[in-house]
């Protein structure tokens, strides 16, 4: 198996982290029109992996990365907005999801979880089969 230029491997999945930063509205659109999804159905392989390929990428400078999971239809019903499937295994940072102001979008960084506000404009992890 390989993958387009700029996607990584992992298992059967090709995995890309945006240059753009976008809300994750707008990130969830970039990934379908690549024909993927933002990343979802995260297990311990595909966490690890996701975090390897960030460190690759932005080194130290790490910032929130959008996954695909969020809340937005019904507060602390986290659900993976693609297959709509709840979420199973989870690596929120102790205290989080905190809904914070209003924080219904979940993002990825140095191996934990946070929800922040969907508007935030970040990058994004995108996978396709
Ligand atoms: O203390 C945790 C808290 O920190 C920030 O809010 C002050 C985060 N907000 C953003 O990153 C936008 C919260 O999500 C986080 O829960
Ligand atoms: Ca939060």
């Amino acid at each position: 198996d390989t993958c387009d230029i700029g996607w990584s491997l992992y298992e059967t999945t090709c995995f890309n982290i945006s240059t753009l930063s976008l809300s994750w509205n707008l990130a969830k659109d970039s990934c379908r029109s690549m024909d993927g999804r933002l990343a979802e159905q995260i297990t311990e392989g595909k966490h690890a992996f996701i975090q390897q390929l960030d460190v690759e990428i932005h080194g130290t400078a790490l910032d929130w990365l959008w996954l695909g999971g969020t809340d937005i239809d019904s507060e602390g019903n986290w659900i993976w907005d693609d297959s709509k499937k709840p979420l199973n295994l989870t690596f929120w940072r102790p205290g989080e999801p905190n809904d914070a102001g209003s924080e219904d979008c979940l993002a990825t960084q140095t191996g934990v979880w946070n929800d922040i506000p969907c508007t935030a404009e970040k990058q994004f992890v995108c996978e396709k089969s």
